[in-house]
C-alpha cells in the first residue's frame, strides 16, 4: 500500500522533530517523512552528538493536494521562532529550500509573517537544503512506535520507518492530527483492517486537538 505518484520534497527545522513527524503526517496530501538532522557540517551526527546540525523533518508531498504555501502555514503555527529566549541550534527554526521556487515562496511567507507578528522578532532562516541525516530508527514515527501493538502490525524494519507511507500517516493520526473524517475516508486506501482502524480511530478521537508534545 505504499503510492507511487509524483512528489516533492520539503524539509524545515522547527523544534523537537517528532512533533513535526505527527503533524505532517497526519496531514492530507503528505505522503512520507523522515526525522533527521540537518544543516550542519559535522559528519555521521546522531542525536547524543549532533555537532552543529539541527534538529529537522523531510516531507515527501504530492503537490496536486497540498501546496509549498499550505506547508509552509503549518510550519508558522506550529513552533516557536520569535522568542526573545535564545533556541539551541538543535531546536533552531529554518526553512531548508529545494528549489528557487520554494525560496521565494519560504521568503515571501516570512515577510508576511512578520508583519502580521509585529510583536515578536521572527528568527527563522532560510537556506539552501544539504544533506539530510536521518535520525536514528526509534526517533522515526516516534508517536506510532509508541503504540508497540499497533506498530508491531505493520512490521516496520529500517527501511520502512524512513518510507512508509502508512506509517507516515498512522504516526499523524495517533497523535490526534488529522480528522475523523478524513481518516475514514483514507482508512481502506491505507489498507488497514478493522482492528487497526479501530485502535486508531480511538487514538484519533482521544488526542485530537491537544498539543503535540515533546
Ligand atoms: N525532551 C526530549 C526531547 C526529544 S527531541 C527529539 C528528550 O530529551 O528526549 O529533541
Amino acid at each position: 500500500h505504499d503510492v507511487d505518484i509524483p512528489y516533492e520534497k520539503a524539509t524545515f527545522g522547527m523544534g523537537c522533530f517528532w512533533g513535526a513527524d505527527s503533524l505532517y503526517g497526519g496531514t492530507k496530501g503528505i505522503l512520507r517523512t523522515r526525522v533527521g538532522y540537518c544543516g550542519g557540517t559535522k559528519l555521521n551526527p546522531v542525536y547524543r552528538n549532533l555537532g552543529d546540525h539541527t534538529e529537522a523533518i523531510d516531507i515527501d508531498y504530492d503537490p496536486k493536494t497540498i501546496s509549498y504555501l499550505e506547508i509552509l502555514n503549518l510550519f508558522w503555527n506550529n513552533h516557536e521562532y520569535g522568542l526573545t529566549t535564545k533556541i539551541k541550534k538543535q531546536y533552531a527554526s529554518i526553512i531548508f529550500y529545494h528549489s528557487e521556487d520554494q525560496k521565494r515562496i519560504a521568503e515571501e511567507s516570512r515577510v508576511h509573517e512578520q508583519k502580521i507578528r509585529s510583536n515578536e522578532k521572527i528568527i527563522t532562516t532560510i537556506v539552501e537544503a544539504g544533506e539530510f541525516h536521518s535520525a536514528e530508527d526509534y526517533h522515526q514515527k516516534f508517536r506510532l512506535q509508541n503504540h508497540k501493538d499497533l506498530a508491531k502490525t505493520l512490521g516496520l524494519n529500517s527501511r520502512l520507518l524512513l518510507t512508509s507511507h502508512v506509517a507516515a500517516r498512522l504516526n499523524g493520526y495517533v497523535a490526534g492530527i488529522g480528522s475523523v473524517e478524513q481518516f475514514e475516508e483514507e482508512a481502506a486506501a491505507l489498507g488497514l483492517n478493522e482492528k487497526q482502524k479501530k485502535y486508531t480511530l480511538e487514538h484519533l478521537i482521544e488526542n485530537e486537538g491537544g498539543l503535540l508534545y515533546c
